[in-house]
């Protein structure tokens, strides 16, 4: 195995013997395969396009087959195999419609068959293979496209799930397939492919935008319970909105309480989704606290999408997968979306003796929130009532210089706003940083996945300052996890936006010439220590401010 595409990766350089997130070596490999396949896949369907034939089955497969090898998503190797022979079964297909009407060479991909002994197939494929062939430097770059493509494919995952696709992001998919399939690359052209990878993701977060939005609403401040209720629960992590959707209606009257986990917390803003009395709040933090919080949480859990770790024998009985995910022995509810097993685990377990104390945290501060109150915004600005706009957002994770982004918003002055977004919020989303005016200063945007809600407001500040993004009273300190994060930041360099700065550490997939590249040109700056960086930014001294 061979696999460097988390922030968590061994030693800083790779994972090649065990994954530190408990990905096994097999899994790995297998992992890799099936990007093999896909992009067989996606090199016969952009032939067969140009012929005028689309596969729809074929579309989903490449995507799915993206968001499966993503960070944290599927560790089963059962249902990669499954996965793999899918794919082969389609591309067997997809070759003889196009050799029937043409005499073309395929790339070799194309030609994929499953070999008995699949371990050492996969071995023979798998990432490092990539390294060897391009060399470190251009095999990093390769590797970008990539990692961008699995989270662009988990963004356009949740936009299909609620009906929103658009049939030219497919055929984007395929093309930056076939693209890979090739021997030899200049470093312009991977570059440029990076950077378009972020551009046609813009879309796609704008499908999902509309996909989240459309079907449940804009998401509206609310309070947010964080304490628990009296009574039975099902407490619910990952990202999907619809999981979540058929889960309440499954439960309605059956005496329930359900919760929201990691990112699905803004769940609780969505008009569609809180109007469920059943739906009580958020149990817990980021998903890399989940085996504590799972193992004392008292009731069923299920796992809609990334980020499942290894499940402890305290909880592997009471915890269910859907969608992509999986853990190998771990009941895995199927396209059917009948929860009864989660239900009636959950009315097994002891659940909650009593209520909590209660505690409540702000949710539900998306673009159109944020929008409705632009004119006090840009008013608090101009009487210099705000001084300064911060997007600190991204992924969490289990490193301890993740405290980082706990000391950052703590010690940034009171005339600031702190825009947040993903699970990185919560190294910080509990302490209450006060208001400016009638404004909270900490706005949380959302998920992940609503980093599209954040761009649009960041357009819309610029549109009303008549300036553009980079010139605005705004920096962007990110941090970084899994893929997600990395097409989010394609696209914002797609955007043109400068000066942010990254951390905890630098991909390492991004080799040192790379980095200068991203250097040069969009000045993007590892971060160092929290008080060094806000003087950088606001050219004042600052100290952590314990009253929070
Ligand atoms: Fe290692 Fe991250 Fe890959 Fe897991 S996903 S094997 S931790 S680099
Ligand atoms: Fe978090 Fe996995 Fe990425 Fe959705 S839940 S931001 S890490």
């Amino acid at each position: 195995m061979f696999c460097y595409q988390c922030e968590q990766t061994a030693k800083g350089t790779g994972c090649d013997k065990f994954g530190v997130c408990g990905k096994a070596p097999e899994t790995s490999d297998l992992q890799d395969l099936l990007l093999y396949v896909a992009k067989g896949i996606g090199a016969v369907e952009t032939r067969l396009r140009k012929m005028g034939q689309k596969n729809h089955e074929a579309d989903i497969f490449v995507v799915e087959a993206l968001f499966t090898t993503v960070t944290n998503v599927n560790f089963d190797n059962t249902r990669l195999i499954e996965l793999i022979k899918k794919g082969e079964q389609i591309l067997k297909n997809e070759v003889t419609k196009f050799e029937s009407n043409s005499s073309e060479k395929l790339p070799q991909h194309c030609y994929f068959k499953l070999e008995n002994d699949i371990d050492r197939q996969a071995e023979n494929l798998n990432m490092a293979k990539d390294i060897e062939k391009f060399g470190p430097e251009a095999g990093g770059l390769y590797h970008l496209i990539i990692f961008g493509l699995k989270g662009m494919a988990a963004y356009a995952d949740h936009a299909q799930v609620l009906g929103q696709e658009d049939d030219n992001v497919y055929a984007f998919f395929h093309e930056t397939m076939d693209f890979l399939t090739k021997d030899s690359y200049t470093a312009d052209e991977l570059v440029g492919k990076s950077l378009k990878v972020g551009e046609v993701n813009i879309r796609v977060m704008e499908l999902l935008d509309r996909a989240n939005t459309g079907t449940y609403g804009h998401p509206e401040p609310t309070k947010i319970r964080i304490s628990p209720l009296k009574g039975k629960s099902i407490l619910v992590s990952g990202h999907d909105l619809k999981d979540l959707e058929l889960l309440l209606k499954q439960t309605e009257g059956k005496g329930i309480n359900i919760y929201t986990h990691g990112e699905m917390l803004p769940c609780n803003t969505y008009p569609g989704l809180k109007k469920y009395s059943h739906l009580v709040g958020n149990y817990g933090g980021a998903w890399q606290d989940q085996q504590k919080e799972f193992a004392e949480f008292p009731g069923a859990i299920l796992m809609t999408t990334n980020c499942i770790q290894k499940p402890t024998d305290k909880y592997k009985h009471r915890i269910f997968t859907t969608g992509l995910v999986a853990w190998p022995d771990v009941t895995h509810i199927g396209k059917d979306k009948d929860f009864s097993p989660v239900i009636n685990s959950a009315l097994n377990e002891a659940g909650f003796e009593n209520d909590g104390e209660e505690k409540f945290i702000w949710g539900g501060f998306g673009r159109n929130t944020v929008l409705s109150v632009a004119d006090k915004v840009i008013e608090g600005v101009k009487a210099g009532a705000i001084k300064h706009f911060f997007l600190v957002g991204g992924c969490d994770g289990a490193k301890p210089g993740r405290n980082y982004y706990t000391d950052f918003t703590q010690m940034l002055p009171n005339d600031t706003i702190i825009l947040t977004l993903a699970c990185g919020k919560f190294r910080f989303n509990k302490l209450d940083f006060g208001t400016i005016g009638e404004l909270p200063r900490l706005l949380d945007v959302g998920q992940c996945n609503d980093a599209f809600s954040a761009v649009k407001i960041a357009l819309a500040l610029a549109d009303a300052f008549e300036t553009d993004v980079n010139s605005l009273p705004l920096s962007l300190i990110l941090s970084w996890y899994e893929q997600k994060a990395v097409v989010i930041l394609l696209s914002l360099l797609h955007l043109g936006i400068k000066n942010m700065r990254m951390g905890p550490s630098m991909p390492a997939f991004i080799k040192p010439e790379v980095y200068k590249v991203l250097k040069d040109n969009f000045n993007l700056i590892p971060v160092t220590t929290p008080e060094q960086d806000i003087k950088d930014i606001l050219g004042t001294d600052v100290e952590l401010n314990n009253t929070y």
